[in-house]
């Protein structure tokens, strides 16, 4: 059987070399925003640099990383704080639907429009080698774009709103990158939660 009828809330999205599955509303409300004020006053949000061709630049949100293992990411290393009431609310949930373990989870928090992801692939050495990555978001609906390694012309798009929950296997970092952009429209902030397996 395809692993899109595996589950009948996830959709299998039709793209290339990748194993991409959406669940759309995951979580509702009033649970839903119940976990995003929860994590807006318990996570401990962070204004944190990474490394760009070697320079020390500020990231384009706030960032926290809690789990059990350390995180090496745009070469800052990440020492992770214990887990938290609302992310293990939500990682009970999520982990019995992609049958994996997550021990860490890196969050975004999109304080505006203004604030961003660029471009990348989450094939970070201390990332579980096959693992999915599941990604929850909360709040303001934002675009979420994929881009091909190798061309970076063929591009899919999707919206990610307030529940909906995105889950990134097979060889979808090896050919594609995705992102974030800008926009001027939202203003609201959103949160995002990266459910991660580190080795
Ligand atoms: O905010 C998102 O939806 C994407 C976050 C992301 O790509 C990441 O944390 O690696
Ligand atoms: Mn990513």
């Amino acid at each position: 059987m395809p692993k899109s009828n595996a589950n009948p809330l996830g959709k299998n999205l039709e793209l290339p070399n990748a194993e991409v599955i959406f669940y759309p509303g995951l979580f509702q409300p009033p649970e839903s925003h119940q976990l995003f004020t929860d994590l807006l006053n318990q996570i401990e949000w962070k204004h944190e640099p990474i490394k760009i061709f070697g320079k020390s630049v500020l990231q384009p949100r706030l960032t926290a990383y809690y789990g059990t293992k350390a995180y090496t990411y745009s070469q800052v290393t990440m020492q992770p704080l214990p887990w938290n009431a609302p992310l293990l609310q939500i990682r009970e949930k999520i982990e019995p639907l992609v049958n994996t373990h997550f021990n860490g989870v890196l969050l975004n928090l999109y304080q505006n429009g203004q604030d961003y992801m660029g471009w990348h692939s989450d094939d970070e050495k201390d990332l579980a080698k096959g693992a999915v990555i599941g990604s929850l978001s909360l709040g303001e609906t934002r675009r979420f774009i994929f881009r091909r390694r190798d061309n970076h012309q063929n591009k899919f798009e999707l919206n990610l709103s307030d529940g909906d929950f995105l889950v990134m296997g097979g060889d979808t970092q090896k050919f594609w990158q995705h992102h974030v952009p800008k926009t001027a429209k939202s203003t609201q902030p959103r949160i995002n939660l990266t459910f991660r397996v580190l080795q």
